[in-house]
């Protein structure tokens, strides 16, 4: 009898468990940040987001304890001139990614409570339709031929 209870017991301690792994639809790699040269109050992020369910959902934002606030960029070339635009919320088809990557999309993140270098790992969360969030680490590392790409 008190075997029967404790197993009992053990199954409603579980179950909710099981619920939270199912909902692992959206997943991120490659995080990383360039390090940038001490006192540059904008600095840029990296990184790839997959969508493993089985419809569409939109990145809505980014956030991050280390910074005052972050943006979602486009980069649209213009008479030889890259251009950003900011984007408000990024859509992600069934099954594909989504990718911030050097020269195109990126996340732009500004004023840094304090000066990052090499190394350093920051967490990001990134915000989904329907309140979905993730939590990314992006480690900062230093980027071979870095070109700025902000706007000011
Ligand atoms: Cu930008």
């Amino acid at each position: 009898m008190k075997i029967t209870v404790l197993l009992m017991s053990a199954c409603i301690f579980f179950f909710p468990l099981s619920v939270v792994k199912a909902e692992d639809d959206v997943s991120a790699k490659n995080a990383w940040i360039p390090e940038a040269p001490p006192g540059m109050n904008v600095m840029a992020a990296y990184v790839t987001i997959m969508n493993n369910g089985d419809h569409a959902m939109d990145v809505t934002g980014v956030s991050s304890a280390q910074f005052e606030r972050i943006e979602m960029h486009r980069t649209v070339i213009e008479n030889e001139q890259a251009r950003m635009i900011k984007q408000d919320r990024m859509t992600i088809s069934a099954g594909e990614s989504l990718k911030f990557e050097p020269g195109g999309r990126h996340l732009m993140l500004f004023n840094p409570k304090k000066s990052l270098k090499e190394g350093d790992e920051i967490d990001l969360k990134l915000t989904f339709t329907g309140e979905r969030t993730l939590a990314v680490k992006a480690q900062v590392r230093k980027h071979a031929n870095m070109r700025m790409e902000h706007h000011r």
